[in-house]
């Protein structure tokens, strides 16, 4: 597969073989100025195979339009069930080489022949990464509400519903070969004195631990916080603290999820991740970028640097072989503006970007500056990496798994969408967050 437009900025299609041409002349001239800067483990062949290695999951609810409660805008031949999600999350797949899994949510995603489904996941080449519980919704004929909570619920058969949801991901998961169940819970209050805030924290755990003492000896429980949303006040697991305690209160195999969006504006998120690192806690991340809020923006988008620096702290530990080093890596967005899938296509390229530049570091050189107390030397050396224009090395490790040297351009000019547009007629696809269509 080759690309047909070489950089994104290019007026005219060029022809593929232009493309190649093009992207052989850029990897030649990285190439050389790497072997130039001789710093070892940092060759473009290094980087490459490196960032051939990488892979990141594609979360299903994010391959439909997302919107926000001021409204949605779904574009034509976007899946409308859970087979053609599959189809969509393979396809980002096919033009990266670097997403074969896809994550479910649960009861978005839910079926009832999970050998059907695994089958064609199987035979779209995807495996299924963790699985998302859902305790933030009332599902139709729902006997409890979660609307004051599910874990933290003070009716204790409300907490027996969640818990008893949660047994049922775990048992979807398995049937589908996942090995992770994911747990994001929006509970909390949004006014003082609402709930008693270390009561309802100890009721989280509790239940917690129900669900830990189920999941199967090689699954993991990842834990996610989130600063508000739809708690205003105080949400019952705002911040890596709070999961923090979780995980480490409920055992080994329960850790901490970083989604990158929920966390207070200026919060120095990479030092959270080498806190997480530094406990054996990092489950792994919910990759998007933000600029307010949990705004669910293409990674790397508004803070590329802050994105670079993540996986900064991620290449250390992947090069001291930090015990018990196995990130999950997740992307979990809400495509309001432009097509899910050349959105998705973006973020992989940008994942694959800050994961290469990450490489890039002259750790050496880092570690004596730091030791030496040269401050000046040491924030140069990250941004000597920061600054190589690594999209050559990211396109050729592209290339040598099959895929696009520029997916967007690919899925452009393959016609994807408009072939999907003229398949996929009738049948509404809605938000997994349930927000009216305003098509
Ligand atoms: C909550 C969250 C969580 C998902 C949901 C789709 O904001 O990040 O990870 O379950 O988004
Ligand atoms: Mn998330």
């Amino acid at each position: 597969m080759s690309a047909i437009l070489s950089g994104p900025a290019a007026s005219s299609p060029r022809s593929s073989r232009d493309a190649e041409r093009d992207h052989e002349r850029d990897y030649q001239a990285v190439a050389e100025r790497l072997e130039r800067r001789a710093v070892p483990g940092t060759s473009a062949e290094d980087v490459v195979e490196a960032v051939r290695r990488f892979a990141v999951a594609v979360p299903s609810w994010a391959l439909v339009t997302g919107g926000t409660r001021f409204g949605r805008f779904p574009g034509p031949g976007e899946p409308r069930t859970l087979a053609e999600r599959l189809e969509d999350a393979a396809a980002v797949h096919r033009f990266t080489g670097a997403a074969p899994r896809v994550s479910l949510h649960i009861p978005w995603d839910a079926h009832d022949d999970a050998a059907a489904v695994r089958s064609l996941a199987e035979s779209l080449g995807l495996g299924f990464d963790a699985m998302n519980s859902n305790t933030f919704q009332d599902q139709p004929g729902q006997r409890l509400s979660y609307k004051l909570g599910s874990f933290s619920h003070p009716d204790p058969g409300v907490r027996r519903q969640a818990i008893a949801h949660h047994l049922h991901v775990i048992e979807a998961g398995r049937a589908l070969g996942s090995q992770a169940l994911s747990v994001w819970l929006a509970d909390g209050s949004s006014y003082p004195g609402q709930i008693p805030l270390r009561g309802t924290f100890d009721r989280v755990r509790e239940c917690l631990a129900e669900v830990y003492s189920a999941i199967p000896s090689d699954w993991r429980l990842f834990i996610e916080h989130k600063p508000y949303e739809p708690a205003f006040y105080a949400p019952v697991v705002p911040d890596w603290g709070s999961s923090l305690l979780l995980a480490q209160s409920l055992g080994d195999r329960a850790q901490c999820l970083v989604d990158l969006g929920h966390h207070l504006p200026n919060t120095n998120v990479e030092l959270v991740v080498a806190r997480l690192l530094g406990a054996g806690k990092l489950a792994g991340f919910h990759f998007n970028d933000s600029k307010y809020g949990d705004d669910d923006l293409t990674a790397g988008s508004i803070k590329p640097y802050g994105l670079f620096l993540v996986f900064h702290e991620l290449v250390l530990a992947e090069r001291e072989h930090l015990p018990g080093f196995r990130p999950a890596y997740l992307i979990d967005q809400s495509h309001n503006l432009k097509d899910p899938l050349e959105d998705m296509l973006q973020t992989v390229d940008q994942l694959q970007l800050a994961y290469a530049k990450a490489w890039l570091v002259d750790h050496a050189a880092l570690a004596s500056y730091q030791e030496s107390g040269d401050v000046t030397m040491a924030e140069r050396t990250l941004k000597d990496a920061f600054e190589t224009d690594a999209r050559p090395l990211v396109a050729e490790a592209r290339r040598r798994n099959g895929a696009a040297l520029d997916p967007v351009a690919m899925f452009r000019t393959a016609g994807y969408r408009a072939a999907k547009a003229r398949e996929r007629v009738g049948g509404a696809t809605r938000s997994s967050l349930g927000v009216p269509d305003d098509a």
